[in-house]
């Protein structure tokens, strides 16, 4: 981490425009839950994930595609999209379902999170799956780093702020630097309430509470674990494939 680096922190899509994102590196944090299926898709052997933002725009990229390579994915307000293949659960995105495909994502906020975040120099898919992969590219960058959190419809979601702190954390050994930016000061300090029960604080955030009784009950807890996986998503083309491999 060069010192005269900055890192700032949106806490949601609403909260920042296009062009605070131009030239930058975003790290995109949705942790419940596009950011940690992204990362456990392409963990588990998917080829590319496209981020759309709305069915229109993935029914297009689909007539483009045979229809034997892709799957449709995503959810509106959690649930799954009447005629995809898959929802927005982790879970789903096993080996034998993902390896080889190439996912067209529609999400609630994830995927426009990224969709938003196209003026950046360099866009990564974050989560606590992929904790360390992200640490250590953002040791490496030289430009300034946002960490855009997803958040629920303009909103704060705890989930997001809290990777966000920890990565914050992390990067400057829980020791916040003078310099740092007041989104970066605000997700630190929630990390250093949290950061000791991260599955409890996540449990009883609003979106846990939300998906509750829509989603599987093991997506959440899934979705805390910390480095399960060292894939690095990022953009290429734009396309989401592995940085790392
Ligand atoms: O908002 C999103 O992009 C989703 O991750 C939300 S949900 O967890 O699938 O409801």
């Amino acid at each position: 981490m060069k010192d005269l680096q900055t890192v700032d922190v949106f806490f949601s899509v609403q909260s920042f425009s296009e062009e605070a994102i131009r030239g930058k590196t975003a790290i995109i944090i949705d942790i419940l839950r596009a950011s940690s299926s992204i990362v456990t898709a392409i963990s588990n052997g998917a080829k590319k994930v496209i981020a759309v933002e709305d069915m229109s725009d993935a029914v297009k990229i689909a007539h483009t595609m045979d229809p034997n390579d892709y799957l449709l994915c995503g959810e509106k307000n959690g649930v799954k999209i009447e005629g995809y293949q898959l929802g927005n659960s982790p879970l789903e995105y096993s080996r034998e379902v993902v390896e080889g495909r190439t996912l067209i994502l529609n999400t609630t906020n994830g995927t426009k999170a990224i969709k938003k975040s196209t003026l950046a120099q360099q866009i990564y898919v974050g989560a606590f799956l992929n904790q360390k992969s992200i640490l250590d590219v953002m040791k490496q960058v030289d430009n300034e780093i946002v960490l855009v959190c997803s958040g629920w419809e303009g909103r704060l979601a705890l989930e997001d702020t809290l990777f966000a702190g920890s990565l914050v954390y992390h990067l400057f050994n829980g020791k916040l630097p003078d310099t740092a930016k007041d989104g970066a000061k605000v997700a630190f300090g929630l990390y250093e309430k949290f950061g000791d029960d991260l599955a409890g604080a996540i449990r009883g955030s609003d979106h846990a509470k939300r998906l509750s009784e829509l989603v599987p009950e093991g997506d959440v807890p899934f979705c805390c674990d910390v480095d399960k996986f060292n894939v690095l998503p990022g953009m290429k083309d734009g396309i989401l494939t592995d940085l790392n491999g």
